[in-house]
Order: C-alpha cells, then structure tokens, then sequence
C-alpha cells in the first residue's frame, strides 16, 4: 500500500487560485487558472456533491452506485462572492470556498464547521496508467469519530485506521485484514455531536485514512478516475444514513421466507443427502426454510447445469422439497469453464460477452472448473444474456433462489487472486480496464442474476445473495460476509461487520453462522446462533471439510439451545418484516451500533458489542467461552429484560447473567412486539392470531407493525397492512391508540396483548370508548386480553 508520504514526495499537485465562477441552476463550476475545475451540485439542501477535474476536463458522469429513484431538490440556494471566498448557502449549510487555493470548508447554520479541508483535493498524475491519482485530506478533530465503510472487520469506530477498498477472496480473514469483499467507500463522522457523511463514488482500488498517518488529518484517494463524493449532513446519525441510502438505494422487499432460518454447506450432495437434512429440520422440528446447493451440484463446476449422478431428477427434488416447506438455493459463479461442448461457453463465444486482455486475446483464469474466461457484467448486453439463462433453472425446476459467489472475481493461482489489470470491460459504454471495472465486477454480475431472477420468479419474489459488492449493490440482493473462521474473535468480527454494514446502506447481511473455515464447538456454535438470529440474513454455512455443522450436531443441550433461538427468530418474523419495510421507507437500518441510537451520549462512542435490533431490541452477545454472564452497556432509555421482565434503567454499564442457554436480550419500555406462532416454515400456519407483547410504559411511545402476502407484489398495489400503535401509560392507565394504513385484510381476526411490566391489575377494560364485559374479551389471566383487531383505542383502568 502506498503511504500518504511517499505520494506526498512523489510530487503533488495543488489547485491554486480561482479565475472563474458560474453557475447553472444546482451547479457550481470554481475554475483555478492552473486548470483545476470543482463542480459543486447541490442535491439536497444537506447533500452536496463535490467533484474535480484536472485540466479543465470532466470524465463522462455515469456511475454504478446511484440510484435511479434518488429525491431531489432543496429549498434554498445562494452564492455569495466575499474575500477570501464564495460562499454557498442552503438551508442547512454553508460552504466556503477559499478563492486563493480552492480549498473547501463545510458549516452548518450555526457555524459549526463540520468538514474543513487540510491540503484539501490534491493528485499526482500516473505515469504508468494515465490520468491521476486522486486525493482529498481533511481535518481530523481530536475527539472525532469515524464509522461505516462496509465490511471492515475492525472495531465500529474507525478513528486510528487505514483501510483499503478492494474487493478480495479473502480466504480465513482476520481481525483488521485489508481489504476484505466489498467496497462501499462511505462513512459516517462524528464531530461535536454533529454526523456527517462522506461517500467516495470511485469504483476504483480507494483508500481511507482516520487519522492514522496523522494525528489530525482524514484523507482519502484513489488509483483512478475523479476526486468525485458526497457529502451529507445530519446533524443526527440517522439522516446521514438515511441520505446515504437515498443516493444509492434500497432493494424491494423480499419474501419473507427469506428472512427464515436457511442451512448450507459447502456441498450437500447427493440429493439423499439433501433430502436427509431437510427431514433432519422437521425431525428435530427445528424451523427452516431453505437449503442450500453449493457448486456441487453443477456438472464439473459447469454453471446452469446439473450432475445427473448427484441429482438424476432436480425438478421432482425441488417439488418435493417445496412440498415439505423447503426453497432451494443454487450457487452460480463467474467463471465458464473453457469447453468447446458447452452450450454457455459457446453462447458467450459467439457473441464476444468474455472479456479481453488489453490487446486482444481472452482473459483466462483458474478456478474451480479449471481454465476459465470471464464474461464482462459490466456490458448490458452481457448481463441481458446472463439473466435468461436462469430460466431453466428458476422457472422449470423451480429453484427459488440464486447465490453468486467468487464475483471479486476470485481467480486462483495467482499471487493478486483476480483479474490481471489490463483487462477491458465495457463499463456501460465508458471502456477502461480493470483497475476501474474490479468493485463493481461482482455488484454486475449479481445486478444481472437478480435481473433474471425477477423475471422468472415472478409473480414471486427473487431471493439474490453475492459475496462481492460495491456501494448501490443492496438494491439487488442480499450478502454474506464471506469466508469466515469457527473462532470466538470471529464471532466479534461478525457482529461488527453486520453493525457496519447496516451503517453503511446495506442491511440485509449475515455471517457464515458458526464459521466457515474450521470447526466450531457447540458452545460457539450456540453463541453464534444467539447473535445471529438477529442478523437480517440468518444462515448456517460451513466448508464441510470439518464435519458436521447442523442444529442438531453438537449433543442434546447445544440443539435444544439453538432450536429455542431459531424459534425465536421465527416468532419475532413481523417484527423482522417490519424493520424491512422500515429499511426500504426510511433507509433506516436494520441494526443500529449504539452510537447510531444515541449520538450525545459519548459513551456509546467505541462500543462495539451491544447493538439495537429493529428500533426496541438490545442485543448483546456474549463473545468468550464460559461465561456466565458478561458486563454490558445500557443506552439511554429503560429497557426491560427479555427473559424476566426486570426493567433496567440506561446510560449505564452494568454485569448481565447469560449462561449459555441465554444472551442478554432487553426490550425498550414502551415498545409492542408483534410475534407469530413458532412455524417450521414461512406459510407452515395460517396465521389465525397476532401476538403482540406490550412493555408498559410511563409514558408514550409507538410502534408499527407491517404486514402484506409474505411474497408478491400486491403490496406494491396499497395491499399492506400498516398498523401504528401509539402507546400511553399512566400511573393507572394504559391506552392503546391504533391507526391502520394499507388495504391488506390480515387472516387473523383477534390481536392477543400480553402485557410486561403493568403496574396495576387490570380492572375496567374499554374499547372504542365503550366498556368491554371482561368476559367478552377473554381476559387471560391478569396480564394478557384477546380483542378484535381493528379496534381504534384499547383503554385498560387499574382495579
Ligand atoms: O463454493 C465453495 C465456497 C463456498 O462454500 C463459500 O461460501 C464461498 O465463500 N466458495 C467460497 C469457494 C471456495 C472457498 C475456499
């Protein structure tokens, strides 16, 4: 990796003054008379964008990240010509930039500066490549934080590190390895309890410094392409986020089996076997909704083909299995084995779709099928071509569910374990070489999987996973952490991981549960579970060589344990829906880091474990073998056990019990939990009632439950069914208002209310301000009442 330093000798090049300013509408064009161009746009009146061209030329403006749908407009904007500096105003910011050196500062209303550039943008030209190396140094404040940048498996807060964005195999990573699968060059800072965001939209190789080199600068460049990014201001966390999200998307819901319980191994083969774990699941009547096909399944690793011997009848495999509750998952690769006899080959041959060394020839490498060439994902045509060919798969034999692995691309044998540089791609019409196209590689080709799978999955959903990705990916699929180790610190790391990547716009993601590499015992394995039932993506994945790593491998105790916990993701399934719906509405993040849920308390600033699940969950896992219980951090708010109903006040560290059959789990007061009935399956039940459980509280506080078809599009149609609840508990009161959205009729006619924590016994009980025999409403015992669901205010009076 190159050092600030060294680049620093090798000869900057700066900005100098100003010569000309203009302006077309949200655009502002700050032109240098050494050539230097700064086009600042103004998208939102707190998202701006700041993009730099050297000799007073521009790159085409095309980028992969973005999303189509993004909100625009702002409802102010002005220029101001001052010395030393223009300054442009919105109704949120202040941006001054110094007419003498280009260099920019960003404020809010008040004066606050929130980003102040050091050297500001600087580069250096690439004699090698062509065009420049492109860099951006910033002030760091002592005190301030950073946090975000996908995948990174570092502590949340990033202050101190340097981190690179490349997407890489990494086989087995450890704790701080760089650079990991994904490339999402976007985070969060913290200044004075004021967040802001910057995103780096440059898909080439991008490198991070949280004052690392320097004590007080945060710098950031690139091998290529434009100084081009974001900026978003909070002041609050969530905005950034939410901005963030905005600017590059969010997917569709997905079916809600996909947020089931899903096992894999790297392979189950032959279909006996398969067969044996799905009836092992409902033996042990362990919830599970999908299994997993891994490559071999395919003929000699051939992607769109079956081994005949493995699976002589895949279609009636996959019917049966569905009949039994189960969706099956296929893996396809990047690669296509070079084989003249293969129609996939042959197809890609004839129609040029495999990419190319600079002159000429095709790029070949190994991986699991042998040699291989590579079709470019990055050419629409490409992707078009690749989408069809999952109708055999998708719409004759049914599999609901594709994952792409090895799309960095991963290539073996080779010390840079991808592609060679010089490789061309189309780029969407913007050729260059791979140095550019190698981060959004992967998001390509799984853009172009998913393509296919909506259109031969409809009128259901498609279920997409991939291992690569760059930022924008999450609007086509789900993602896995990728090739993790059967370690307690793996475990940690995979907490981080999935808090970072929930902050950095990606929310639907899982670890391999239990770990990939080696052997887990069953205490980790139930550890892991406790946490990982928690992650939007809840998936068992091992590589198989180690042995066995079902629910049910690690002895009576361990299976029972993980058994309960995969129950309990399955009760919690329209809590987890819900979050969904909230991620796609909102950009709210499906997990949030402490310091995301309560920025001022500077407490929360380097906690790495706890984490909130949904808006009302703690969640704290426990991390090392033999605990009995663990010291943990309370957020603000009082939470109330899960398990006891104790109701715990925050801002405060404190010991929990968790012996292995419990995590510390705590539910925020106020909060109402929707649950389902325990199902081995999504549909297993028509679901004949909701549960909810109601956390009294002193107080007011809302919540929402949403509800649709479980799969389909009719949602998309005002076929939902948005319940928000506004919660007010009183000394001797609680009420219970409901307002109701959407046109979906549940199949439940009765809503069951357990309540926690009430601190009356329930007397008088009216609904719709008319008092309710007790008996009429099935009072269960003292602390739960049954009532129709579409009431408009529950009102319960202490006796
Ligand atoms: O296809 C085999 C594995 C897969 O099980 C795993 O999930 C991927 O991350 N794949 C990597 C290739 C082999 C890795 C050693």
């Amino acid at each position: 990796m190159i050092t600030n330093t060294e680049i620093e000798k090798r000869g900057n090049l700066f900005p100098n003054h100003i010569v000309d300013f203009k302006q077309e509408n949200e655009k502002m064009y700050f032109t240098t008379e050494n050539g230097v161009i700064l086009q600042l746009t103004i998208l939102r009146d707190s998202v701006v964008r700041f993009r730099y061209a050297t000799e007073l030329v521009f790159e085409p403006d095309f980028s992969y990240a973005l999303n189509e749908d993004v909100n625009l407009g702002y409802n102010k904007l002005k220029v101001y010509d001052e010395i030393p500096e223009y300054v442009v105003t919105t109704s949120k910011l202040k941006i001054y930039v110094n007419k003498s050196n280009l260099k920019v500062q960003i404020a809010n209303l008040d004066d606050v500066v929130l980003s102040e550039d050091e050297l500001g943008f600087h580069w250096e030209e690439n004699f090698d490549y062509g065009g420049n190396v492109v860099k951006m140094s910033k002030v760091s404040h002592s005190g301030e934080s950073y946090y975000g940048m996908g995948d990174k498996a570092s502590h949340t807060n990033l202050k101190g590190k340097r981190v690179n964005n490349w997407v890489t195999d990494s086989y087995a990573y450890g704790k701080d390895q760089e650079p990991l699968y994904k490339a999402i060059p976007f985070f969060v800072g913290l200044k004075e309890s004021q967040a802001y965001g910057i995103f780096f939209d440059n898909s080439f190789s991008t490198y991070f410094d949280f004052a690392n080199e320097k004590r007080n600068v945060t710098s950031f460049w690139a091998d290529g392409g434009e100084m081009n990014y974001y900026f978003f201001y909070g002041p609050q966390m969530s905005k950034v986020v939410e901005s963030y999200t905005d600017l590059t998307g969010v997917p569709e819901l997905p079916p809600l089996w996909a947020l089931g319980f899903h096992q894999s191994k790297w392979s189950y083969y032959p279909e006996k076997k398969v067969r044996e774990i799905a009836d092992g699941f409902r033996e042990h009547k362990i919830p599970c909704d999908a299994i997993y096909l891994d490559i071999d399944y395919m003929e000699g690793f051939r992607c769109f083909t079956w081994n005949n011997r493995y699976f002589p009848n895949p279609k009636k495999m996959i019917e049966e299995m569905g009949e039994d509750g189960f969706k099956v998952i296929t893996m396809i690769d990047p690669g296509i084995k070079i084989d003249p006899d293969y129609w996939v080959y042959q197809q890609a041959m004839d129609n040029g779709f495999f990419c190319r060394r600079a002159d000429g020839p095709h790029f070949k490498g190994k991986v699991w099928p042998g040699e291989c060439k590579f079709p470019d994902f990055t050419n629409p045509e490409v992707r078009e071509w690749w989408a069809e060919l999952y109708k055999e798969m998708i719409a004759e034999l049914g599999v609901a569910g594709v994952w792409n692995d090895m799309n960095e691309p991963a290539v073996m044998e080779v010390p840079t374990k991808t592609a060679n540089l010089d490789v061309r791609h189309d780029y969407d019409g913007h050729p260059c070489s791979h140095r550019k196209a190698h981060n959004v590689y992967g998001m390509q080709m799984v853009r172009a999987t998913y393509e296919g799978l909506k259109k031969f999955t409809f009128p259901k959903r498609p279920f997409v996973l991939t291992r690569a990705a760059y930022s924008g990916t999450q609007r086509y699929c789900a993602t896995w952490t990728g090739d993790n180790v059967a370690t307690w610190e793996h475990l940690w790391i995979a907490n981080v991981q999935m808090q970072r990547m929930c902050m950095s716009g990606y929310s639907f993601v899982g670890s391999d549960i239990g770990g990939f590499a080696e052997q887990p015992n069953g205490e980790l394995f139930a550890r892991w579970i406790q946490l990982a039932v928690f992650h939007p993506f809840c998936r068992v994945h091992s590589s198989g060589d180690h042995g066995e790593q079902e629910p049910w491998s690690f002895g009576e105790e361990i299976t029972s344990i993980v058994k309960e916990f995969i129950e309990l993701r399955y009760q919690l399934l329209p809590y987890l829906y819900t979050m969904f719906y909230k991620y796609i509405k909102d950009g709210l993040p499906m997990l949030q880091s402490l310091v995301f849920y309560d920025q001022e308390d500077t407490q929360t600033h380097f906690r790495t474990d706890e984490f909130i699940f949904g808006e009302k969950m703690l969640v704290c896992p426990v991390q090392e073998p033999n605990a009995q219980g663990r010291r943990m951090y309370f957020p603000k708010g009082n939470w109330y056990s899960y398990w006891t109903d104790e109701l715990l006040t925050g801002n405060i560290e404190r010991w929990v019990p968790a012996e292995i059959h419990r995590v510390p789990l705590f539910v925020k007061e106020g909060a109402m939990i929707p649950k389902y009935p325990v199902q081995q399956y999504v549909g297993e039940k028509e679901i004949t009632e909701l549960n909810i459980d109601v956390y009294f509280k002193e107080g007011t506080e809302n919540s929402e439950v949403y509800e649709d078809q479980q799969d389909g599009y009719d949602y998309k149609k005002g076929r939902f069914s948005l319940r928000k609840f506004r919660l007010t508990g009183k000394e001797n009161e609680l009420i219970i208002q409901q307002f109701k959205d959407g046109n979906f009729i549940t199949p439940y006619e009765k809503i069951k209310m357990s309540f926690h924590g009430l601190p009356f016994k329930i007397g008088m009980v009216e609904v719709d301000n008319e008092e309710v025999n007790p008996k009429d409403i099935k009072l269960n015992g003292s602390n739960s009442i049954e009532i129709s669901k579409d009431f408009t205010e529950l009102h319960i009076f202490g006796k």
